[in-house]
């Protein structure tokens, strides 16, 4: 952890609290080791005064929060490192293209071409695998956009996100676009989530997630923490539902056309609060954040201005299924491919980034939610193994995830820059 990363968990952690009427003690200590262990104590003694504050509250209030912070080490992606990673029976994997940079969304094309954003270097690259082999043999950069994130293609256009701004640029013959055009330049400021993704409805409208700017604080800006609707043509702003921190994953079901995603949730709550949600995103509807958590709990010191903790409860949409906090949900995907086995149709795929503020790693894999009759029933581990030296480095974050034509699955690591893909081979 940088001590630039440090400082922005910190200024979160007190942005979170300083809103309260109350005040906060905090003692934390700093213990760092070469490994790159952090652990921050915090002691949170709450004690009731003001007017307003007492008639709530009674008696006084202590919260003590033990959080860890841990990034285990980062070690390159070598031939050697992916053969340990595991997978079910039947499949394989491979690094499809490397050197990517900091790889992170995908969309690919009807025609089979793939396209994916390097965020930090502002590029948006092409990658064709002309002669089959599963692996890339043309990579063209065909767009460059600083801090370009989500990308769609709709109507033989390349959709592009931004922190505030919407592209579109029509798709080319040999795959390359024509000339851009900026649909939208008024998307809320960035903040802490500056990672925007965008994806057609049924309603052919244009949804576009803006996490929150923060962990868990109020934000002046409604059109932060939602999903916001649009036009193609970027006109007809709405906000489609509240209360999401950040939604980084989310796809429309193939069958039923809801709107499943993964949300992103927060952080400092110890090791396994607050959970990773399995939202289905509906109008209109509020998910919680930043005043409630997983499914019904209320979030500490962050009550809303106008109603009642319980009342507002009563009125928030809770998650379908929860997993494992801190496991930072990216990239989602139904399996709508036919190389799969049968039951892997219509089951969803979601590539997890990895942990930072959890003692025990968790995440850096990609994981299978199973679906029932349209309803998600469990999640299962489908990619395990980027973690090495039980937990203490890994070789990959993952981020971006879509199933290709071919119906392999393709999923980026943005920090060894590479796109793997995972085929299915039989018994
Ligand atoms: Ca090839
Ligand atoms: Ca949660």
């Amino acid at each position: 952890m940088t001590k630039r990363h440090f400082i922005n968990h910190y200024l979160d952690f007190w942005l979170f609290n300083k809103n309260s009427i109350v005040p906060i003690y905090l003692n934390y200590f700093l213990f760092m080791n070469n490994s790159r262990i952090t652990t921050i104590i915090i002691f949170c003694f709450l004690l009731a005064y003001g007017q307003t504050y007492s008639q709530m509250a009674d008696e006084p209030r202590l919260t003590k929060m033990e959080v860890a912070v841990f990034k285990p080490a980062k070690q390159e992606a070598t031939e050697e490192n992916v053969k340990k990673l595991k997978i079910p029976q039947g499949f394989k994997i491979e690094k499809f293209a490397e050197d990517l940079g900091n790889a992170r969304m995908i969309t690919v094309h009807e025609n089979g071409n793939i396209y994916v954003t390097a965020r930090d270097e502002g590029k948006v690259i092409l990658l064709k695998d002309s002669n089959g082999d599963g692996k890339a043999d043309d990579k063209q950069v065909v767009s460059e956009l600083k801090d370009v994130h989500g990308l769609s293609i709709q109507d033989n256009k390349l959709y592009m996100v931004t922190i505030k701004e919407i592209y579109s640029a029509d798709i080319k013959e040999d795959g390359k676009l024509g000339q851009l055009q900026k649909l939208v330049d008024d998307l809320p400021d960035g903040g802490q989530h500056p990672n925007r993704t965008i994806a057609f409805g049924p309603d052919n409208k244009m949804y576009v997630s803006v996490g929150s700017t923060c962990n868990a604080c109020e934000e002046p800006n409604p059109e932060h923490a939602t999903m916001l609707r649009f036009n193609a043509d970027g006109s007809g702003k709405e906000i489609y539902a509240r209360g999401l921190r950040n939604t980084v994953g989310f796809v429309f079901h193939p069958q039923t056309q809801e709107l499943w995603g993964m949300d992103h949730n927060s952080d400092w709550l110890g090791n396994d609060e607050d959970q990773e949600d399995l939202n289905k995103i509906e109008e209109g509807k509020h998910y919680g954040w930043p005043f409630v958590y997983d499914d019904g709990k209320k979030m500490p010191h962050r009550e809303p201005e106008d109603k009642d903790h319980d009342e507002f409860i009563k009125e928030t949409t809770f998650p379908i299924l929860m997993y494992q906090a801190h496991s930072a949900p990216m990239a989602m995907a139904f399996y709508n491919g036919a190389q799969f086995p049968q039951e892997y149709r219509q089951d969803a795929f979601v590539a997890m980034r990895g942990s930072w503020n959890r003692e025990n790693p968790t995440g850096y894999k990609v994981v299978r939610i199973k679906y029932e009759n349209n309803e998600p029933q469990e999640f299962e581990d489908f990619i395990t193994g980027f973690l090495l030296e039980d937990g203490r480095s890994h070789f990959g974050r993952l981020a971006g995830l879509a199933i290709h034509t071919d119906g392999s699955l393709l999923f980026t690591d943005d920090a060894n820059g590479v796109l793997y893909r995972v085929s299915y081979q039989g018994n």
